[in-house]
């Protein structure tokens, strides 16, 4: 049974939360979140408590019985609070010499808050990240990755179809004489279909926040 601390991860409040977000209750959703947060690890909070209940809100969407306003209030409501479960990254979250150039973007589409909350993650533990921004072609990616040096690129999608873009994105970078650069995937088309990131030619891909951790010490120690 996974153990974080003083609380299981099956204690952690997730209809609390579920139900604040729903009721556009502010103050319970950060009271909510920082709790679990000091009783635990801010990573597990999200990949176990915010994550979850944000995938329960948009089944409850996709069967009809919440409306995307209510989806879209509980992405910004959880927004405005991440930040503060994470804490701030360490003074020593600088650009090492000893690590490699890392960014991060999401192609195509706008769901923003897999990106923020892997990069924060990344920041604490340690690693710069660039921030390459949301809804990027294909074209501004390689781009940026030939202007700016990047040695591991982490790329967001939500939408299959943006999920699929990494295929074309893989692609071109070989074309460029780029494929040196490490393409890491994540969001919710890799996560239900666990051979897509192979399929659209990335280096690997990540679960959550604390596999993204796993993946690019591993990159940066190789
Ligand atoms: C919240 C949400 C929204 C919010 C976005 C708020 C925001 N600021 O991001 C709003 C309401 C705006 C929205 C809009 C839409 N959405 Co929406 N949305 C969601 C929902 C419910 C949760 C997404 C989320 O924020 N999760 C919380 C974050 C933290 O989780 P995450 O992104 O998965 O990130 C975690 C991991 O995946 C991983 N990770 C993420 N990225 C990366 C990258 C790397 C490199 C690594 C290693 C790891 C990693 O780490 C993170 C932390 O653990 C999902 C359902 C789902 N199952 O994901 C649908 C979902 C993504 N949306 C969907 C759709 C269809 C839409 C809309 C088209 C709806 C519409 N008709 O307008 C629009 C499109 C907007 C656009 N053009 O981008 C579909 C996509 C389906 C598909 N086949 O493409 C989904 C899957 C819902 C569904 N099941 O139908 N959405």
């Amino acid at each position: 049974m996974p153990q974080v601390e003083s609380q299981t991860v099956e204690e952690l409040p997730v209809e609390e939360l579920k139900a604040s977000l729903l009721s556009l209750d502010r103050l319970a959703v950060r009271r909510t979140m920082l709790a679990a947060a000091a009783s635990s690890t801010p990573v597990t909070v999200i990949d176990s408590l915010v994550v979850p209940v944000l995938e329960r809100i948009g089944q409850g969407w996709q069967a009809g019985e919440i409306s995307l306003a209510e989806v879209y209030m509980a992405g910004r409501l959880v927004e405005e609070t991440v930040d503060e479960v994470l804490g701030a990254p360490a003074a020593s979250a600088r650009a090492s010499a000893a690590h490699p150039k890392i960014a991060m973007c999401v192609l195509e589409d706008s769901h923003g808050l897999g990106k923020r909350i892997v990069s924060t993650c990344l920041r604490v533990a340690g690693f710069e990240v660039l921030d390459l921004g949301l809804r990027r072609t294909v074209e501004d990616i390689v781009e940026e990755v030939r202007a700016k040096g990047i040695e591991i690129l982490l790329v967001s999608t939500l939408m299959l179809r943006a999920a699929l873009a990494v295929g074309t994105l893989t692609r071109r970078l070989a074309e460029e004489d780029l494929d040196h650069v490490k393409v890491v995937v994540g969001g919710a088309p890799f996560r239900y279909d666990p051979n897509l990131w192979r399929e659209v030619g990335a280096h690997a891909w990540g679960y959550s926040a604390s596999e993204a951790i796993e993946v690019v010490s591993a990159m940066a120690r190789a």
